[in-house]
């Protein structure tokens, strides 16, 4: 049953139909919208990378965030999938499951495009915000905008959990550790027994690592520039550590290749670097390796390669949100870490109390030493 204190339900009468004036003003859900009290936050780099001007899409002024935990507040009309007081994950993609949506009917595929254009934008699904801040709208970010005391989004993206789940830790499903456990089981599809390479040892090549054990690879190298992270890649399952930087001769690929002769059966790119997605397809296995794109490179960016590294075999693919169809399957993300088969212990590194820290979080992201900061809210 849910553990909502009954106070807060209360509390939640006395807002409904209403804006809540917290640090921005939150307006009512429309049609088909969601007020959500957000409870916890994780700070992924994505937030910080559109903060510090380095996305030149990001739009400005906006409430940033998309990493979190959240209680339903109030609902719009002609919502039905959600009440007051559930427990929800926001979600970047959403999962309109309309008959008519071809994306959320295939079984190969969460990029749900329902919404895409006005998420886009900044706005909600009518072209209007729900945020503003003395009289100036603020922009969306992500179709979430949670980094906040209440957040509005669409019906479609929020996925109902568990009202008994820990909610400081199962925010991190929202978007990194989610990527890198689908990455594994849905896009690649991993079987057992096989050999890993991943590329980037933050909360997403964890996860991949995470993931990879658990389905039972036979051998996994973790590779990073930086060594402080080598110690959870272990932990989490990682036989061996490489530093691209000072391994032998300073060619990582030939380092890597010594273990495995012809290459690795899945390697992973966790970084966002183009260099270094290159190398993670170069060491896939000559005639089977797949090597998938989970970094977000910088605009303008391309990724290249002999063409010959095709035809011998090797195969490159990318993921998004680790292709978990959002609203049916972060449930049952949330359930399996609650039955004790997977566990979001390890990434948070930092956890911080209250968004007037929230600087706290920014710097501990990049010490070098932080998976995710979560800030209860
Ligand atoms: P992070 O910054 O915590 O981790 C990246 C790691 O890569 C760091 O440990 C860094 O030291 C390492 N690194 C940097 N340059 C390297 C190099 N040349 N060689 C080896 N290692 C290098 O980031 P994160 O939160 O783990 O996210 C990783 C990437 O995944 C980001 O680009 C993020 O935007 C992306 N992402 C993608 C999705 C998706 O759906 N595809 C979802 C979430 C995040
Ligand atoms: O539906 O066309 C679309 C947009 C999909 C966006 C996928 C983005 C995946 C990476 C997001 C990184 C978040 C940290
Ligand atoms: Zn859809």
């Amino acid at each position: 049953s849910p553990n909502i204190p009954s106070q807060v339900l209360e509390a939640f009468k006395a807002t409904q139909g209403k804006t809540i004036t917290c640090q921005a003003a939150v307006a009512p859900p429309k049609a088909g919208e969601v007020r959500v009290k957000v409870i916890a936050n994780a700070l992924c780099h994505t937030d910080i990378y559109t903060l510090e001007g380095h996305d030149p899409e990001g739009l400005f002024p906006s409430v940033l965030g998309h990493e979190a935990s959240a209680l339903v507040e109030s609902v719009g009309p002609g919502v039905t999938s959600v009440q007051v007081g559930d427990v929800v994950i926001p979600c970047y993609t959403p999962e309109c499951r309309a008959h008519d949506c071809i994306f959320c009917q295939s079984p190969k595929t969460n990029l749900c495009p329902t919404i895409r254009s006005t998420q886009g934008q900044g706005l909600m699904p009518d072209g209007t915000s729900r945020l503003s801040k003395d009289g100036q709208a603020l922009f969306h970010f992500m179709g979430c905008s949670t980094f906040a005391e209440y957040a509005v989004i669409a019906e479609i993206s929020a996925a109902k959990i568990h009202p008994g789940a820990d909610l400081n830790q199962m925010c991190l499903l929202g978007c990194g550790v989610s990527t890198g456990w689908g990455a594994v089981i849905n896009t690649m599809k991993m079987e057992p027994g096989k050999s890993v390479a991943v590329f980037g040892l933050g909360a997403l090549g964890l996860s991949v690592i995470q993931a990879s054990r658990l389905v039972g690879a036979r051998y996994i190298v973790g590779v990073d520039v930086n060594e402080k992270k080598f110690a959870s890649a272990q932990a989490m399952g990682a036989s061996l550590c490489v530093n691209p930087q000072t391994c032998d001769g300073g060619d990582v690929k030939a380092q890597l290749l010594q273990a495995e002769k012809w290459g690795y059966d899945y390697t992973f790119d966790c970084t966002g670097h183009v260099a270094v997605m290159r190398n993670a397809l170069e060491v896939a296995h000559r005639g089977w390796g797949q090597s998938c794109i989970i970094g977000v490179a910088a605009a303008g960016q391309e990724i290249s390669t002999r063409p010959f590294q095709l035809v011998t075999g090797r195969s490159w693919q990318g993921t998004a949100f680790g292709g978990w169809k959002s609203r049916t399957e972060v449930p049952q993300l949330v359930q399996r870490v609650m039955r004790g088969e997977m566990t979001l212990e390890p990434y948070v590194t930092h956890q911080i109390e209250g968004l007037s820290r929230v600087n706290q979080a920014i710097e501990a992201l990049h010490s070098g030493s932080c998976l995710r900061a979560v800030v209860k809210i």
